[in-house]
Formats: structure tokens, sequence, C-alpha cells
């Protein structure tokens, strides 16, 4: 029955030996045409491998769940639903926390894949029907349609490009009902409210999408003022940066804001035009220069659009908070943890945002290799498999180039922001070319003059994992210090809507109780994301790579040099050397016994060979797969998963011969 409905997989079945890219590469486009097929997915071990298809394929409907739903993971062809079920299964059967991580760069399609595992786990359970459970799915489904309205914008390279991170832990109960959630957002790109005019020709059609988010925020139970406020604020935030001239008083348009944001229109033109300072035991009321009003006119309306959006999230985490889950009665709860962060990205123009949203990639290409490469051969070694070293490029160097204490670019940023006195973006670069001038991965105009592709003088340029990035240092120390002063915050926290005010609970403070300096834009971030990988590690991790097959969002081109570029830094070709040389299963003697000891005479029901490697071995060898296996010092290793299928099969008849003898037993037959 297993075998029948092995899936024609190009890494265990085409291929014997000689692995190149270029054969990696044909099993997308030429065995015959994958890619125009819609085959769009390739296993690699029990890492997925999907390829955005940029067309509407019909493998996600009901038909196609009820063919993955509770089915090995080699058993169908290769699918999201099939990496879902692994997830789900190793969460239901051995109670384990699992993840999936999804990567792949900008518009590869690693939010479709996540929408679709999440649909795949929410039609699979909660069979009974249980209200609560599905109240609790419904919003986990709805929740993505509201914080995409709200955290993704278009780019050159996506026309619905997230533009901040999300990681979304599904908690499950011992039946493996979803019974709640939790969503971690970061560092979400705050300048992309400008952006938007500068890309006439959407594929998203605006009426219907706010309709659906509109449907979305009252199933999600957001109250009808609540939604009227977040209207309010967003009406703020475009009047707000659609080009109110600053230093002229009395505008309309202001006293128009102060209406959305429930304030007095004075109130508002002071916030904009003064700044509270403390001097000495004074505090007096200091008046912006016009740079300085701007300045933070922008940085008002940047972040009355992030604690907007945080305050979004917050409130989807109370509704699917757990509640009332006694572990002591209902035994563990499960998580199921899924990744969508936004994907490495390379535009014209490359900023701090970039700098932030690649230094995640480079995080997660580790873990990446740290788990499937690294720890990988390292249990070989551990357990004495004869063993030949795969090498890959280890990107734990461009990871120190960026986070490293003291020595790494987010230090010497924050060094820079720490100065007191006026300091400056080149004063920034100067100090990146002192310390990091010998680094391998990073130049700059003054460091390498001759270098024709540094056209400024504000450029540097970091070697990454996935390609070389040229940032503009313009804009740097003001979006890392991130300064907001503190009367807009007093401004938020007086409004008389009750919403605006619990966004704002730092306003309460007057200027002389100011003092803790906070700390910046990039170490916040860098802190989340030493957190995240923290926290991914602790669970299974099950992994989606998305390739993206060409730059012109079509369905009929397949760019080989594109591709080709994006196997080889996923290190997926490496990948698949180490699973192809390795073993798809692996468990130890003990484990192993207690569950296929039923299947041999010499270990059923108990076996007398002096140890369980013993008794393992001569399992494996009555029913002939001595070549398929390795044996280590506590761990039984097997290469193909059909060994393992097999065993399973031997497993499941035994079973049901045991079951009808003992009928038989008890009937006294
Ligand atoms: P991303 O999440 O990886 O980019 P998306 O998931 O937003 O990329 O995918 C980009 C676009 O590709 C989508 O809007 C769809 O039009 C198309 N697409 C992706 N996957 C599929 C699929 N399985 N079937 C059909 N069309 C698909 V970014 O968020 O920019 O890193 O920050
Ligand atoms: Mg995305």
């Amino acid at each position: 029955m297993w075998k029948k409905n092995l899936p024609l997989n190009p890494f265990y079945e085409t291929y014997s030996e000689s692995l190149c890219l270029t054969n990696f590469l044909s099993s997308f486009c030429l065995i015959p045409g994958r890619f125009e097929k819609g085959r769009i997915y390739t296993f690699i071990g029990e890492v997925v491998v999907s390829m955005n298809p940029y067309k509407n394929l019909n493998i996600y409907g009901r038909d196609m769940i009820e063919q993955y739903k509770g089915r090995e993971l080699y058993e169908r062809p290769p699918h999201l639903f099939a990496i879902a079920d692994a997830a789900y299964k190793a969460m239901k059967r051995r109670s384990k926390d699992t993840c999936i991580v999804i990567s792949g760069e900008s518009g590869a399609g690693k939010t479709e894949a996540s929408k679709y595992i999440m649909q795949y786990i929410a039609a699979i359970t909660n069979p009974g029907q249980r209200a609560e459970v599905e109240r609790v799915k419904n919003i986990l489904l709805k929740s993505n349609c509201v914080l995409e309205a709200f955290g993704n914008a278009k780019t050159n390279r996506n026309d619905n490009s997230s533009r901040f991170g999300k990681y979304m832990d599904i908690n499950f109960d011992f039946k493996g009902d979803p019974i709640g959630g939790h969503i971690n957002n970061y560092l979400l790109e705050k300048t992309l409210m400008s952006q938007t005019p500068l890309f006439p020709q959407c594929s998203i059609s605006d009426g219907a999408e706010f309709k659906a988010v509109a449907d979305a925020m009252k199933v999600i139970g957001f109250k009808q003022e609540e939604i009227q406020t977040v209207y309010k604020i967003v009406a703020a935030i475009l009047h707000l940066v659609s080009d109110l001239p600053v230093g002229v008083s009395r505008l309309k348009v202001v006293s128009i804001i102060a209406d959305l944001l429930s304030t007095k229109s004075d109130m508002v033109e002071k916030a904009l035009l003064f700044r509270t300072v403390a001097t000495g035991r004074d505090v007096i009321d200091k008046q912006h220069t016009e740079q300085e009003a701007t300045y933070g006119r922008d940085a008002f309306a940047k972040a009355i659009y992030e604690r907007l959006f945080c305050w979004i999230v917050t409130h989807i985490n109370d509704v699917i908070e757990v509640k009332n889950y006694d572990t002591t009665i209902h035994g563990k709860n499960t998580v199921i943890g899924v990744l969508d962060i936004y994907g490495f990205e390379i535009f014209d123009n490359n900023s701090f945002e970039q700098f932030c949203i690649n230094y995640c990639n480079e995080k997660l290409q580790q873990l990446f290799i740290q788990l499937v490469l690294k720890q990988e051969q390292e249990e070989y070694q551990r357990e004495g498999i004869p063993w030949k070293h795969i090498d890959y490029f280890n990107n734990q160097v461009i990871v120190d180039l960026v986070e490293q204490q003291h020595k790494g670019i987010i230090a010497i940023l924050d060094d820079a922001c720490m100065n007191v006195g006026k300091v400056t973006d080149e004063m920034f670069l100067e100090a990146l070319n002192n310390k990091l001038g010998r680094h391998a991965h990073f130049s700059s105009r003054k460091l390498c003059a001759t270098d024709k592709t540094l056209e400024f003088d504000r450029d540097f340029r970091i070697k990454h994992y996935a390609g070389d990035v040229i940032y503009s240092v313009t804009g740097f120390i003001d979006k890392n210090k991130d300064t907001l002063f503190q009367d807009f915050k007093r401004l938020m926290y007086n409004s008389s809507n009750p919403v605006l005010k619990m966004m704002w609970p730092e306003g309460k403070l007057s200027i002389t109780e100011v003092t803790k300096r906070p700390l910046t834009a990039a170490t916040l971030f860098k802190n989340s994301m030493i957190a995240l990988v923290d926290n991914l590690a602790s669970k299974e991790p099950y992994y989606v790579r998305c390739i993206k097959p060409n730059d012109k969002k079509s369905p009929q081109l397949f760019d080989e040099e594109r591709c080709r570029h994006q196997v080889e830094y996923l290190g997926l070709l490496e990948n698949v050397r180490v699973r192809r040389a390795g073993f798809a299963y692996r468990q130890t003697y003990e484990k192993f016994l207690h569950r296929y000891k039923m299947i041999s005479e010499f270990t059923w029901p108990n076996h007398d060979l002096p140890s369980d490697k013993d008794a393992v071995r001569k399992l494996i060898e009555c029913h002939g797969f001595q070549h398929d296996v390795a044996y280590g010092k506590t761990k039984i290793f097997i290469r193909t998963p059909r060994t393992l299928f097999t065993l399973e099969d031997l497993h499941a008849k035994m079973l049901v011969r045991i079951v009808l003898f003992l009928q038989k037993v008890w009937r006294g037959t």
C-alpha cells in the first residue's frame, strides 16, 4: 500500500550519483516542464522547495487536503500540505512543539505558503465542530487579512510585500485541536506610507479588499468604535503626511487632525511647532526650526502608524489567547509556530529598513545551516557513522559582521547615536570604515575607490549570503535613534479617545521624568531576532524554501540564472548532498525496538541478546534490510524512507493479527 503511492521524487528517484546544479534545476524545468505543469513543490527530506507559480493552481482544495491528511511524508507527491501534516503529526503523536520556517527572497511566495499551511491545519482539525475551536480557527485565518491590510505594501519586487515579520504560534489541546494562538510581529517598516502612489498599476482591487478587511475586523471582535478609531487614525496619518506645511499655523488641516485624534487644534499645533525641554529646573517651550518640525511631523505620523499596527496585533492576541486550559487535567498544550518574514531584498536605494530585513534573513539562513547542514553532519560524527564531510558556505561571518558586540555594524551605529552633540550619517560611515576596513564582507567607496559599483561617497556594501547589497548611509542615525518628541506622546495620551490614550501609556510622564534613553531601533530588532531564533531552535523545525522563478511576476518564465542563484545561496545543493549521503530516519535503539519488536520472533515479546543494538541488528537482518541501515553508537540510521514504510506496514499487519488472535482467545474458540 505504501510503496504504490510513493511519489516521483527527483532527488531520490531520478539521479543516482552526480548531483550538480544543472541537475537540480532540471528537476524544476526539464523533466519535462515541471514548472510549466504547475508541479511547484519538491522535497529534500523534510524540506519543501516551492517555486512561485505566479498563477492560481487548483491544488489547495478540499480534495487535496483529504489526500494529505494523516499520510506519511513521502506517501504523496511533494506539497506544502505534506509538511504541514508532518508538523501536525509530530505535535499530536509525539507531543513535540514544532515550527514551520518559511524563507526565500521578496516575492518568492512565503506569505501565500503560510496561509495555505494555516488553511490546511484549520481544515484537518476539530472534527467535532466544537464552537470555541471554530471561533479560534476563524480568527486565526481572518487575522492574515487584517495584518496584510496594515502591514503589507506594494514594492517593485512584490505587489503584496510583507513590511513586517510575523511569527504565529498556534496552540493545540490534547485532542490536537487549535485552542488559541499568539502573534509576534517584528519591526514594521514605518516609511511605507509614502510609497503607494509610486505604483499606479497594481493587481490588487482596493474596494473588495477594504470590504474583506472590514468584515475580518468584525469577525475578530473589534468593536464598532474601535474600527472607527482605526479609520480615523489612518485618516489622520494621511493628513499629516500629505504635505502639511509646517510653520503655518491654524490651518484647517490641523483642526481636522485634531478632530480625528480626539484632541484640540491648538495642542496639535503646539506639538508640531514646539518642544518642551528641561533646562536645569526650568521647563520651557522651545520653537522648532523648520527642519526639526518636519522631522517631528514625520516621526509622529510613523509612530502613530506603528502603534496602531501593534495595537491591532495585541487586540488579535487578546481574543485568541489560550484561556482556562488546565494542563494537570488536559495534558500538555502543544504548539506549531509558523514564521513568515520579509524576504531578502535589494532595491535601487537601500536604507536602514533593508539592512534590518536582510540581517533578519541572514539569521534565518544561519538557523537553517545550524539545524539542517551542521547538526545533521555532527550527529553522524558523534554516532561514529562513516561520513565524508560536505562543505557549505557558513554565513555566521556575516551575522557577526552585523550583530557582534562592540565590533558589529549595529554596535558601531549605536555608538554613533550615543555620542552627544551633532552626529551625522557621515560620521557613522567613517566609524564603519575605521573599524571594518579589513572585513571580507564589508566595503565602501572610501575603502575601494576603484570599485565603480560603489557610486556614491555615502554608500557601503555588505556581501550578503544572497548577494551584494549597497546601502546608502543616509538616514541611518535618525532611523536608529527613532526619536519621537515627548510632546507628541503627551498629546496622544491626553486624547479623549480611550483607544488612542491606551496606545500611548508613556505619554503620562512629564518631561522631567523622561530620563532613560530607550534602546535603539537596531538593537531592539537584534534582540528580537536573537529571541526568535532561540525560540525556533527549541522546536522541531520544518522548512519551506521559496524560490522566485523570474522578476517579471510571470507564470511562463523560468529564468534559469535567477533560479540557479537562489538554489545556490539557499544552500539547497548542500542540503540535497547531506540528505542523499545521509539517512532519512534515525532513532535510538530502545525506541526503535519499542515500536517494531513485534515484527520479529527474535525480539518479541523480549529479546535475550546482549544489547538493544544487537537486537535491532537481528531484527533488521531477519527482514533483509541490512543494506539500507547503519548502526551508530546509540541510534539506528535508515537511509531511505521506503524501508521505514515497509517496517510500518509490517507493524500494522502484525497489529491486526494480534487483535484477531486476542478476539479468538476471548471468544474461547
Ligand atoms: P513573499 O511573502 O515571499 O514576499 P508572496 O507570498 O506575497 O511573497 O507572493 C507574491 C505573489 O506571488 C503573490 O501575491 C501571488 O500573486 C504569487 N504567489 C505566490 N505563491 C503563490 C501560489 N502558491 N499560487 C499562486 N500564486 C502565488 V515579501 O513578503 O515581499 O518577502 O516581504
Ligand atoms: Mg510576504
